[in-house]
């Protein structure tokens, strides 16, 4: 199987282009808690790089995290997060690399279960549907998916799992610019919401999809391995989901109570539907096609 060479690849060419480009439409503010990291995982062989902004009267956190060095891996965790004045969906880019194996999602995550409510869906996806076509080819559908993950994802995601090469690096790049530029230019056009009830559900939404990758996101058990346990939880709460602990005050179980076990604990098991969607489960024109898990 042809594999990459990792020392000659990084994700650093991502994040320049995201913050640059978001610099060119947002006035971007070193977020006021963070700061940025650069440090060394437990063995010392892996780098791992943090950013941070805020950009009102939009952006409430525009965020990276980096990790690489000679352990043979690459990770990219890029995210933007709206103020709940708009419901904006949630920028999202989680790829991990090693030399052979690349598992991405790339995603304008939805506010709200695209599946479900269909005004949200075509509000900001029914435009964006051929963008997702240029990609949908190159990028394939990467076969079963926690099934609780979908209803964060949009019809437009790109989930895909590949050899890694220099051919699908590009192709990747090319796709995060695009789904960049467009999250972007939703942004711009985004009206601020008025109605406290609309707010209030903005960011409950928003807190409702904080709190699921805060406790489930697959990328935890590397990052506890890289850094510790205590710092990993602090990573995730204050800095890669932050607003976990103040933009709403429910729980993981009052959110999500299937995952409740009879001691009152939160079953550890990432997925209690287990998983399903072999293929995607969206069609050309963004209708949901998914049988669901079963
Ligand atoms: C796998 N990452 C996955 C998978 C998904 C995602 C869907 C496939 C396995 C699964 O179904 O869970 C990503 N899932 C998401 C995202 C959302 C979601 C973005 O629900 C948003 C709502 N991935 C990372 C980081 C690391 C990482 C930071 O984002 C490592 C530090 C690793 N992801 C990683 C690995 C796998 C994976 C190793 C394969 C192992 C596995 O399936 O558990």
């Amino acid at each position: 199987m042809a594999s990459l060479d990792l020392s000659s690849f990084s994700y650093h060419k991502f994040v320049e282009f995201a913050f640059q480009e978001a610099k060119l439409r947002a006035d971007l503010i070193p977020f006021p808690s963070h700061l940025p990291y650069k440090f060394r995982s437990k063995d010392n062989n892996i780098m791992l790089h943090t950013l941070s902004f805020h950009a009102p009267p939009k952006i409430r956190l525009i965020r990276s995290l980096t990790v690489e060095g000679n352990s043979g891996m690459q990770v990219l965790d890029f995210a933007v997060f709206p103020e709940p004045e708009f419901d904006l969906p949630i920028f999202c880019a989680n790829f991990f690399a090693t030399a052979n194996l690349s598992i991405v999602v790339l995603d304008l995550n939805p506010l709200y279960d695209v599946t479900i409510d269909t005004a949200y869906k075509h509000k900001y996806y029914r435009e964006l549907l051929p963008l997702g076509q240029k990609y949908f080819e190159l990028l394939p559908w990467g076969g079963n998916i926690t099934s609780e993950s979908l209803r964060f994802f949009s019809p437009i995601v790109i989930w895909s799992r590949f050899s890694s090469s220099q051919f699908k690096y590009d192709v990747l790049y090319s796709a995060f610019m695009e789904y960049f530029k467009a999250w972007l230019v939703l942004m711009e056009q985004a009206v601020k919401e008025t109605s406290a009830f609309q707010i209030c559900r903005n960011c409950d939404a928003q807190h409702k999809y904080l709190t699921w990758r805060a406790e489930k996101d697959p990328g935890h058990p590397i990052l506890k391995k890289l850094v510790g346990e205590n710092l990993a939880k602090e990573l995730l709460r204050d800095f890669l989901f932050h607003g976990v602990g103040s933009l709403g005050t429910k729980t993981f179980l009052d959110y999500f109570p299937e995952y409740n076990c009879a001691d009152g604990t939160v079953n550890r098991k990432r997925s209690v539907m287990g998983k399903s969607y072999e293929t995607r489960p969206w069609d050309a024109n963004g209708e949901f096609i998914g049988n669901g898990p079963g």
